[in-house]
């Protein structure tokens, strides 16, 4: 869909917007019912040599989140382990990294993990910023299922929250992620200053790609104390709503996340999100360094809400 169809479907009557939304997500989910759990790990957090203003985890700012090194395979894998009896059934691993280069010791270190950790039978998402075809190629042969890397917002408002790297580089990183042939998951944040016309451009770039992504996160910018967005209002939730429901419209077999920030929103707003066609949320106390709702809450929420968490693939139980 172009910027103007998205445009025509986001400005309709909220409950008409919401009445297409769920329609087309029941058309294309028949496990209507079924909310996919994530579970999150910094495998390596901040010190990171970007200046995304958005991020804890830039060198740039002074945000109090410590350097640390690249985390060992056992110490991961026992975090996987916890997630996977905790009922996620999709591991995400994110490292503070401008990109990746084969043949790196830490790029080895990397694959040696998601070797031991798709061993577990959960889908293993990495976010490891930029990277190449043979670094998309040797990430898909170790067992990697979908590489997270997100446009974050329109083309024309990115130069506005990082100046050390460019769209243009997302873009290029998608595209190897695609041309591997690993499930590309992308999307953005809202928040960031941007108007909703940059949400809808930012839709209509996530829209034009093709392969279509498999998952869209879309992210409520969780405003970090010490970064140049740390004093950013968060977005009017019917705002949100309205996002996430043309998202739906528009990718209708994406998995839509209801990533960070949902510390910020109440339970009734998250299930008009949910309503609209998110189906799937970070789950665990933690996303990379920021405060995610506590699993038990999220548990009670999907109680009331009659939803339930997605079982792992049949082949694995
Ligand atoms: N360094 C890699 C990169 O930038 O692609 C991977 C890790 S980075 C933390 C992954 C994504 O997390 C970002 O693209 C952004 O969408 C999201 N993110 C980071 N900080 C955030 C924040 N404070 N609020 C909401 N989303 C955030
Ligand atoms: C995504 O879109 N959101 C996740 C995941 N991909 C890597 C990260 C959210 C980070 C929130 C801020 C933090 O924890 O520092
Ligand atoms: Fe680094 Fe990724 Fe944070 Fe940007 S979003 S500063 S690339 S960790």
């Amino acid at each position: 869909m172009n910027f103007e169809q998205l445009e025509a479907v986001y400005r309709q009557p909220f409950f008409d917007l919401l009445q297409q939304a769920r329609a087309t997500y029941e058309a294309h989910w028949p496990e209507r019912d079924e909310m996919q759990l994530c579970t999150l790990l910094s495998i390596k957090t901040g010190g990171c040599s970007e200046d995304c203003g958005y991020c804890a985890q830039s060198a740039r700012y002074s945000t109090g989140v410590r350097a640390e090194r690249l985390m060992e395979a056992p110490e991961v894998l026992a975090a996987a382990h916890r997630a996977r009896e905790n009922g996620s059934t999709r591991f995400c691993m994110g490292a503070a990294w401008r990109g990746v280069r084969a043949g790196t010791a830490k790029f080895e270190q990397v694959l040696d993990i998601v070797r031991e950790v798709s061993q577990l039978g959960m889908e293993v998402c990495v976010t490891l910023g930029q990277l190449g075809g043979e670094e998309a190629a040797q990430l898909k042969a170790a067992g990697v299922t979908a590489y997270n890397h997100n446009i974050d917002t329109s083309p024309e408002h990115y130069p506005e929250i990082v100046s050390t790297h460019t769209f243009q580089d997302r873009l290029d990183t998608i595209r190897a992620v695609q041309a591997s042939g690993m499930a590309l998951c992308c999307g953005g944040i809202v928040g960031l200053g941007e108007t909703p016309g940059d949400r809808l451009k930012m839709l209509a770039v996530l829209t034009g790609l093709d392969p279509a992504p498999e998952s869209v996160p879309i992210n409520c910018l969780m405003a970090m104390p010490g970064t140049p967005l740390e004093g950013q209002e968060p977005v009017d939730i019917f705002d949100l709503v309205r996002l996430i429901a043309t998202t739906r419209i528009a990718l209708p077999r994406a998995r839509v996340r209801l990533s960070a920030g949902r510390t910020r929103l109440s339970p009734e707003g998250q299930a008009l999100c949910f309503f609209a066609g998110a189906n799937s949320v970070f789950y665990g106390d933690k996303l990379l360094t920021a405060a995610n709702p506590a699993a038990r809450a999220d548990l009670a929420l999907l109680r009331a809400l009659d939803l339930k968490p997605s079982g792992l693939p049949a082949a694995v139980g």
